[in-house]
């Protein structure tokens, strides 16, 4: 890895199909078993691997999902936290009268900005009150007190990033930028006309992912724990993240985009904006790519992805709906 790193990922089920693709992607990653809502196989995970870092970034992250399947949502995004945590603390017997000792592992939840659902205020902080409005919502703030509290508790080094919406070329298909950018170049190839979405005026604060993550490593790299903020601090609606994507394809969104009830959420969060300025200031984060180069570099990867392989993209991700 470039940082040095020797990483570990936690594997869950048997004969996960994902290994193979994570393989294609990351063939250096060694790989353990384990699974978030057993806490025994996480002790297990965290005595085999004695890790120095301990990033959690697994979840049901899915938001509509998550009312779907409302109670697998709390026990793996809130209470696998708590299990997470208990491993790191059960396996360097730390407890109430027994603190960390120098070199102790570091501890690092994704949280979301999700937490912050109808928002009190514009931009957010790491102060902003929490009003989530799903599931997801709900689960991901009872993992961020949680961290905040053993850190409290325990003494742990456990930060927390608020991590507003980040994507790749390696999002999946049903998170809206993807779909987006996956359907603009169908429709540009010829194998699709439509694209079916649900609320246009929804805004996020849409960033790169591979800024995101060096983030994360800035955390765990200081020399106290805390939570921060991490996003762009410019918002866009899903309208003006379509009408770009297509732009870039040379087309008009106008002649192809299709509202459909079936993706208009129970509750919806309206409007998403980050303020980075802790980030900024405590750790010397700041985001390198911007809205229009991330939209670009999407669609230009699918286009590319499409043109070069001999099968449509659902072969490969699945289908892209929920
Ligand atoms: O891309 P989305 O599904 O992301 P959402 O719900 O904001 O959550 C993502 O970001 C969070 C913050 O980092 C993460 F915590 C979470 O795990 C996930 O990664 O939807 C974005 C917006 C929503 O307002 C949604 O209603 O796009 C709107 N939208 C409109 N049509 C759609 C669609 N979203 C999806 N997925 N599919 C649509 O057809």
């Amino acid at each position: 890895m470039a940082q040095g790193y020797e990483v570990w990922g936690l594997v869950r089920g048997q004969a996960n199909p994902r290994v193979r693709q994570l393989r294609q992607v990351l063939g250096d990653v060694k790989l353990v078993r384990g699974d978030l809502l057993d806490q025994g196989s996480l002790i297990s995970a965290v005595e085999r691997v004695q890790p120095d870092e301990v990033y959690n970034l697994a979840a049901i992250s899915y938001v509509p999902m998550s009312w779907q399947q409302a109670e697998l949502t709390g026990e793996v995004t809130g209470l696998g936290v708590l299990r997470v945590l208990e491993a790191i603390r059960v396996c360097s017997g730390i407890s109430a009268s027994r603190s960390p000792g120098r070199g102790q592992i570091r501890f690092y939840q994704a949280s979301s900005s999700e937490m912050f659902g109808q928002v009190r205020e514009s931009p957010q902080t790491e102060v902003t009150p929490f009003h989530p409005r799903s599931p997801y919502g709900v689960g991901k703030a009872y993992g961020h007190f949680l961290t905040q509290n053993y850190r409290e508790s325990y003494g742990m080094f456990a930060a927390s990033g608020i991590l507003f919406n980040h994507e790749s070329p390696r999002r999946g298909v049903e998170f809206v930028t993807r779909k987006v950018s996956l359907g603009v170049a169908k429709i540009k190839l010829g194998y699709e006309r439509q694209i079916r979405l649900g609320n246009m005026g929804a805004s996020r604060d849409w960033g790169f992912a591979g800024d995101y993550v060096r983030a994360m490593y800035l955390m765990l790299a200081a020399s106290e724990p805390a939570d921060y903020v991490i996003g762009t601090g410019v918002t866009h609606s899903v309208e003006e993240l379509v009408s770009l994507a297509f732009e870039v394809a040379g087309l008009d969104w106008r002649d192809h985009v299709v509202t459909d009830a079936a993706f208009i959420r129970p509750a919806e969060v309206d409007r998403l904006c980050a303020d980075p300025a802790k980030a900024r200031e405590e750790l010397g984060w700041e985001p390198k790519i911007g809205f229009e180069e991330l939209i670009s570099m999407m669609v230009e990867a699918d286009l590319k992805l499409l043109s070069t392989s001999d099968h449509h993209a659902e072969d490969s991700f699945g289908p892209d709906s929920w």
